[in-house]
């Protein structure tokens, strides 16, 4: 594959016009995530060096032990964000309520909000097993010049207007989509800047990667059980691998190259499962269908959930579209 060494920046620029609404703030929003992903990016990778790593013995408003990089990262986005003043509003999984972002004589006039992972799989951290932030961004619905309402977040999947994620694996990826394909951009460290590396991402439509957390079997229903049997019996065909870090960026990177199905379905205990819908599922989801792949709640797309409140849960199946199609067989659903 020949890589065009074309930058973030000019690729930025070159499809702007393509942006829904494109004014301008979207680029500099872009950008702006870049920015802070370097910033992140920079203190991940000396973590062990520094007193970064570990508990901060608070608990997060999702009743999750914070590590102390997850609120570096959390504060990194929002201040890098917030300076700038290219997003009304920003949600994100370390903050209860959304964060209005306004500036005495900017008066509410931009027209964007951020919702953000800022480090999911944190508690991998210790450990120098890959992490990643997963970003959404929407259009506000509610009046420009006018605080942001907790209706601009809650807003359906499907009206995103750019999603992505970064991956800070054995290098920094950034993979993002504004609606017309995703595409990656790799950090090359040491003059910190990203280049395309992977242009007009596609998710293969087979695979034989499964990734799912078979300590909660015994609580799944009985339709994911058949399937993992499916998964492991060679009956007329190859078994599959299991493979499963525990950071949905990386499990859903390397199945979006490889092909392969996530999986985090609902289980007696937690029906909605673990992952948040507006900050995890949607923009994963909106990314996988970008690339060809599939995904759903287990009964239909999430990006058509209409979302009753900033850190709801759902069930949560992305992957290659033959395998979601494979499963939602299983889960007894129409094809
Ligand atoms: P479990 C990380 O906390 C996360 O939200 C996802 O990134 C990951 O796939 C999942 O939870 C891991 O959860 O219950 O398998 O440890």
């Amino acid at each position: 594959m020949k890589i065009k060494h074309q930058t973030l920046g000019e690729f930025i620029i070159e499809k702007q016009d393509s942006f829904s609404y494109s004014s301008g703030e979207l680029t500099k929003l872009l950008n702006g995530i870049g920015l802070a992903t370097k910033i992140v990016n920079h203190e991940v990778n000396k973590a062990g060096l520094v007193d970064l790593i570990g508990e901060v013995g608070e608990i997060n408003v999702q009743g999750e032990s914070q590590q102390k990089l997850d609120l570096m990262a959390n504060k990194t986005f929002i201040d890098t964000l917030s300076k700038r003043e290219i997003v009304c509003g920003i949600a994100s999984e370390e903050e209860e309520s959304f964060i209005t972002i306004n500036s005495q004589d900017k008066n509410h006039q931009n027209k964007y909000v951020l919702l953000i992972d800022p480090l999911d799989g944190s508690s991998n951290i210790d450990v120098n097993v890959s992490v990643g932030t997963i970003f959404s961004i929407y259009k506000r619905v509610t009046p420009v010049g006018t605080p942001v309402t907790q209706e601009d977040f809650l807003q359906k999947g499907r009206n995103q207007i750019s999603a992505g994620y970064i991956i800070y694996g054995s290098s920094t990826m950034l993979v993002f989509t504004t609606g017309n394909g995703v595409n990656g951009f790799t950090l090359n460290p040491a003059l910190g800047t990203f280049y395309l590396s992977h242009p007009d991402m596609k998710q293969p439509e087979d695979g034989s990667i499964y990734s799912i957390n078979e300590g909660n079997c015994a609580s799944f229903e009985p339709g994911i059980n058949e399937y993992l049997n499916y998964c492991k019996s060679t009956d007329g065909k190859s078994a599959y691998k299991s493979r499963y870090v525990g950071s949905l960026v990386a499990d859903f990177h390397r199945n979006l190259l490889k092909g392969g199905i996530y999986m985090y379905p609902g289980t007696k205990t937690d029906t909605n499962g673990k992952l948040r819908l507006l900050y995890e599922c949607n923009p994963i989801a909106l990314l996988a269908e970008q690339a060809g792949g599939g995904e759903t709640d287990g009964t239909g797309s999430v990006l058509d959930i209409e979302p009753t409140s900033l850190h709801q849960r759902v069930p949560f199946f992305t992957g290659s579209k033959n395998m979601i199609n494979e499963l939602k067989g299983f889960l007894n659903q129409e094809l």
